[in-house]
């Protein structure tokens, strides 16, 4: 505009005269008729007419030109100030998100609706992800609408459940609190399913596959699981969860292979992501353990897993000997004549039967009678990594409290 305007000024500058000045009137030459002598003036009045027409012009395109240059400058400014602003915010936000957000409200560089920051949020420029990750695991009901209205903008159409959770996981980061986890993977699985229509039976389904398939990548990629599953396992595991029913095995083995092939990218791993605060390891190994009437000690495989410690006579078994529920149980060290001895057993109530099950000589499944469980590991090593396990699985576990009333709610609808 500026440019423009300055090209107007120049060539008229250029035509024209550079000022104008009333015109002096040379005298009339003598040898004119009265009418050429009137001519004459006419033509000089009708010049100095032009000519001061052509000075207003001059003038106006002076005052337009210093306006639009006045104009340019304040814009840029507003620019330059609004920009300033707008990092203030994001760096607020990182700091304190609903303070940040706040503070963009206020200065009018967002608009308080869900979806201008759901917005705001997904495009993400300059954002931490685990602010991003707390703003929208909120409980308020505010929040609770930015967060669907955050996942409505991720298109999960035709993609499978591992791709649209690797774009889903990558927007932001997982906060460590369960109840957040749950709101947020509910959010999405409702956007998958609504994304991809008749691939699961229910959104829970799709719920729990999710769940599954970030356990796998924790099982296969991190090098403190020793035993990773395979792919007949995980298909196992998922029995049943399509609301009563199976999920084709093809896309269960899709899922692990590509699960097993390229694992999570997680954002910013500082130590409080899922895979850490949800899964604990699990442990196997030779124990002793003593007999719950009958004192003896008999060498058992055992194996800590889904909140459980199960114990089998030989490592290739397919049955238990024994099943003992890790909930409401404590555990601590003993002394006793076998070396490396801790006890599980139920705090405050040291005469009550534990909950547990066992299989009897003739092959039935009967309650146990154990008040306490004794144990001795074959080194003080040992003895220290499965008290630190067990301790893990015993610390109540509210994923797996959420996961396993899920799974009820799945399973309760195939009896309906
Ligand atoms: C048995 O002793 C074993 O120690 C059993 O362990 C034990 O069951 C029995 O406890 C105990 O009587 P004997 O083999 O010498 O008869 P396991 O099942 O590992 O073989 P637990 O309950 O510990 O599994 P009681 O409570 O049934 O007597």
């Amino acid at each position: 505009m500026g440019s423009v305007s300055e090209l107007c000024v120049s060539s008229l500058q250029t035509f024209l005269c550079p000022a104008v000045k009333p015109l002096e009137q040379a005298p009339v030459p003598d040898d004119l008729t009265p009418e050429e002598q009137q001519e004459l003036e006419n033509i000089r009045r009708r010049k100095q007419e032009l000519l001061e027409d052509i000075q207003r012009l001059k003038d106006e395109i002076a005052e337009v030109t210093s306006e639009i240059e006045n104009l340019g400058s304040t814009e840029e400014r507003k620019n330059m100030q609004r920009n300033k602003q707008v990092a203030m915010g994001r760096k607020k936000f990182n700091m304190d998100p609903k303070k940040g957000i706040q503070f963009l409200i206020e200065n009018d560089l967002l608009k308080n609706t869900s979806d201008d920051i759901a917005q705001f949020l997904y495009k993400g420029e300059g954002l931490n992800k685990t602010a991003i990750g707390d703003y929208l695991g909120e409980r308020d009901e505010f929040n609770i609408q930015v967060l669907h209205a955050f996942v409505e903008l991720h298109e999960f159409t035709d993609l499978n459940l591992v791709q649209a959770l690797r774009q889903f996981l990558w927007s932001f980061r997982l906060p460590g609190e369960a109840q957040k986890i749950d709101r947020m993977m509910e959010a999405f699985a409702q956007r998958y399913c609504q994304c991809n229509p008749g691939v699961f039976q229910s959104t829970d389904t799709c719920y729990i596959l999710s769940f599954a398939i970030i356990m796998l990548n924790t099982s296969l990629h991190n090098p403190n699981v020793k035993d990773k599953p395979t792919v007949e396992r995980f298909i196992s595991m998922n029995r049943g969860i399509n609301d009563g029913g199976d999920l084709p095995e093809d896309l269960l083995r899709n899922l692990y292979e590509s699960i097993k092939n390229e694992p999570f990218k997680i954002p910013e791993d500082d130590g409080n992501d899922l895979t850490h605060t949800f899964f604990n390891p699990d442990r196997e190994g030779w124990l002793l353990k003593l007999g719950g009437r009958v004192k003896t000690w008999k060498r058992r495989w055992f194996i800590l897993t889904d909140n459980c410690l199960y114990y089998f006579e030989y490592t290739t078994d397919k049955e238990p000997r024994g099943i003992i529920p890790l909930e409401n149980l404590s555990i601590k060290e003993v002394e006793d004549k076998k070396p490396n001895c801790f006890e599980l057993f139920i705090p405050d109530n040291k005469d009550q039967v534990i909950k547990a099950c066992k299989t009897e000589a003739d092959g039935r499944v009967v309650e146990g009678n154990h008040t306490f469980y004794r144990i001795s590991a074959p080194t003080a090593e040992e003895k220290e990594e499965w008290m630190n396990s067990i301790k893990a699985a015993i610390s109540r576990d509210p994923f797996y409290e959420m996961l396993a009333a899920r799974k009820k709610k799945v399973s309760s609808m195939k009896r309906h």
